[in-house]
């Protein structure tokens, strides 16, 4: 039997709260016992924050609570001052934020509580708490009870995770973008409109030939069939999904980073290079060639994308035999980078060597350096465009070189987009996937409509790309999807 369009919404729409119990039991994250883990790194601070969430947790915590009654009584979104305590000893002062369901973060009873930093403090607080039969919480097990109860959605549970590892302010930026339903409301109406062409697909496939000739007022149900109403509906969409597949270029620079290697002859102000960009002397710089010997790394914010910044050894034959292995793990590093900064020594001027080099890859930034003393003289007219005048020691240039590197890493289409107001992009691998089943589903549709195939084997696809976008946000979803997912959190998130 052919489906008929309501059916679609019960496949499709179920909540994430649908895989509590049954589909889920057996597996890590089932069961819905109490569970406390710290929300704070242990280490000499000022306070320790300790979360605790599930049913009975504000009776289990008033256990070891120097006024149990007036905590068990307390209302939601409220905090009390007491002890830790066992057996009458006091363990620590505190402050207690009681949260009441469904009205907190995970949608359960839940505590924060602030006590004293340190190395001991805070871990005989926790004991004390696993007296009362709480247990250490799995890596993100507050963010998955959070989307079990239908807290949050799972690209919002995934932008809670992108939030703690942020490397710079913009990749924060986009992962609240996430956190506010951005990348939920986007693919929520892409999916909305694919849906609409599905139902405007399903209501002929509901019905016969004859019906069709019955009820639609045509001779030629076969013309029908071939014919995929809302199209322009479907390239809509189509389009928004490219956007999204776009995205992510971006946003996995901002997430991960790219790794900009510094390379050149000995001398030519590598060292001084990756210092002036650190803004720091963390790289030896000497008037002696050779100095550096071994490639030294170090993370840096150029316009907020993070930048692994490698400083090499020189690349010259030497007879060092230290120099000589520095030599040979700069040209292995140089394998890695996904951008080589290539000086030349404006002093030297241009060698064979540096010809040599210039040959090997597009992937290369090529700059002058030392221009305060000897400015750029003829160049080889094939790179004479692309060589960047630059000073370490005056800073003169620099600016350039920051931009040459941005927009090597970002082509410029791509990179508008990313800066106006509102960021709509995904912002994991999974969703990139997921994004890219949809697309390529919905694309298949689209030609299949385009060589007026029938509509049954059009459906399927437009149902395909549905589901993909359904597993995005999490209304489809499997165990082990979510284990995989909620396993790379961090503890207490
Ligand atoms: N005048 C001038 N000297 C520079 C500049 N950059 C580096 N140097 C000098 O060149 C020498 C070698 O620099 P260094 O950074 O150690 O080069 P590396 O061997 O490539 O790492 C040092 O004496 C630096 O002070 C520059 O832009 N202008
Ligand atoms: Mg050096």
């Amino acid at each position: 039997m052919r489906k008929k369009n309501g059916d679609l919404s019960g496949e499709t729409l179920q909540s994430g709260a649908m895989y509590g119990g049954a589909i889920y039991s057996g597996a890590i994250y089932s069961d819905e016992s109490p569970i406390a883990a710290f929300a704070t790194v242990p280490g000499n601070s000022a306070l320790s924050v300790i979360r605790c969430s599930g049913k009975g947790a504000v009776e289990m915590a008033a256990l070891v609570f120097s006024a149990p009654e007036r905590l068990k009584n307390t209302q939601g979104n409220t905090v009390i001052h007491g002890w830790i305590t066992t057996n009458g000893e006091k363990i620590d002062e505190a402050l207690v934020s009681v949260f009441r369901a469904p009205k907190s973060y995970t949608g359960e009873d839940s505590l924060d509580i602030s006590c004293h930093g340190g190395a001991v403090t805070g871990k005989a607080v926790m004991n004390a708490l696993k007296t009362t039969g709480f247990r250490d919480a799995l890596p993100g097990e507050f963010t998955f009870r959070a989307f079990m109860n239908g807290k949050l959605d799972l690209t919002r549970s995934e932008s809670v995770m992108e939030l703690v590892a942020a490397k710079t302010d913009i990749s924060r930026r986009h992962a609240i973008m996430r956190l506010s339903g951005s990348l939920y409301t986007e693919i929520d109406e892409i999916k909305k409109l694919i849906v609409q062409v599905l139902s405007g697909a399903e209501i002929y496939l509901d019905y016969s030939e004859d019906e069709i000739s019955a009820n639609f007022d045509t001779s030629a149900s076969e013309e029908i069939a071939g014919r995929l109403p809302n199209k322009e509906t479907a390239l809509i969409a189509l389009e928004r999904l490219k956007k999204l597949q776009t995205s992510w270029q971006i946003e996995r620079v901002y997430q991960e980073g790219v790794t900009v290697v510094i390379a050149g002859r000995p001398n030519v102000g590598k060292s001084s290079i990756f210092n002036s960009f650190l803004k720091e002397d963390r790289s030896i710089v000497t008037e002696i060639p050779g100095t550096t010997r071994d490639w030294i790394e170090a993370w840096v914010n150029i316009e907020g994308i993070p930048v692994r910044l490698v400083d090499t050894a020189g690349l010259r034959d030497t007879y060092d035999s230290v120099e000589k292995i520095g030599v040979e793990r700069s040209l292995k590093i140089l394998q890695e980078a996904d951008i080589v900064l290539y000086l030349i020594d404006g002093e030297q001027g241009i060698t064979a060597e540096d010809i040599e080099f210039m040959k090997r890859g597009e992937k290369h930034i090529f700059a002058w350096n030392k221009a305060d003393i000897s400015p750029v003289v003829s160049l080889p007219a094939e790179i004479a465009d692309n060589v960047i005048s630059i000073s370490a020691k005056t800073g003169e240039g620099l600016n350039d070189l920051y931009t040459a590197i941005i927009s090597a890493i970002m082509p410029e289409s791509v990179s508008e987009s990313m800066f106006g107001e509102t960021v709509i992009s995904v912002g994991t691998v999974r969703q990139k996937r997921l994004v890219d089943a949809a697309c390529s589903s919905l694309e298949e549709a689209l030609s299949l409509a385009e060589n007026e195939e029938p509509l049954d084997l059009i459906a399927p696809l437009l149902r395909e790309a549905v589901n993909a976008l359904g597993e995005i946000t999490g209304e489809i979803s499997t165990a082990d999807i979510l284990e995989e997912m909620f396993s790379r959190f961090c503890v207490g998130k």
